[in-house]
């Protein structure tokens, strides 16, 4: 037999305090739902106009090499930097450790910013010109509109733990005067 308790509360009626203590947590939830969800959504800049697709990692990685290829203009730590034309496409990669390639854009110039990962969960963190954290899955493909606004050198860290070396994973975002 199991030891019963010496009361049951369960029919007793809850006090005063209790029901106003409850009452609040309820205005709470309701206040912070709003305000994060609807408000902020809807003023904040953090939010991008992104949209994904799928895509096949085979097909996004020759895809992101062959616009690599056409407008490389250096290379840094083994990796093509990239500038594309004012205005356009611009495709990058995340794989692990590494974002592939390195980018230089023009300030004020709205590009169209493609990336997605090639193996695993990655994460795709930046400070410019909002402060943006997306998920990077497998298979598929973010197509962000980006415009930077200040000159600069900015990076992207990988904000999803994808194994040994994940503290290495940085990518760069090289700004320049118009
Ligand atoms: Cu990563």
């Amino acid at each position: 037999m199991a030891v019963a308790p010496e009361r049951v509360y369960w029919h007793e009626r809850v006090s005063r305090l209790e029901r106003i203590w409850v009452a609040l947590a309820v205005v709470m939830v309701v206040v912070f739902f709003s305000a994060m969800m609807l408000v902020w959504h809807a003023v904040g800049r953090q939010n991008t106009e992104g949209r994904a697709f799928r895509v096949t990692p085979a097909a996004y990685r020759a895809q992101v090499e062959a616009f690599a290829r056409q407008y490389q203009v250096g290379e840094e730590a083994g990796r093509p930097v990239v500038e594309p034309p004012p205005g356009s496409d611009v495709y990058m990669y995340a794989t692990r450790f590494a974002f592939y390639p390195i980018l230089r854009l023009r300030a004020g110039e709205r590009y169209t910013l493609h990336i997605a990962s090639l193996d695993y969960l990655h994460g795709f963190s930046i400070a410019h010109p909002h402060q943006w954290n997306l998920q990077l899955y497998p298979g598929y493909e973010w197509v962000l509109p980006f415009t930077p606004t200040t000159p600069g050198v900015y990076n992207l860290a990988c904000n999803e733990f994808c194994g040994l070396g994940h503290e290495f994973m940085l990518g760069k975002i090289v700004v320049v005067e118009r």
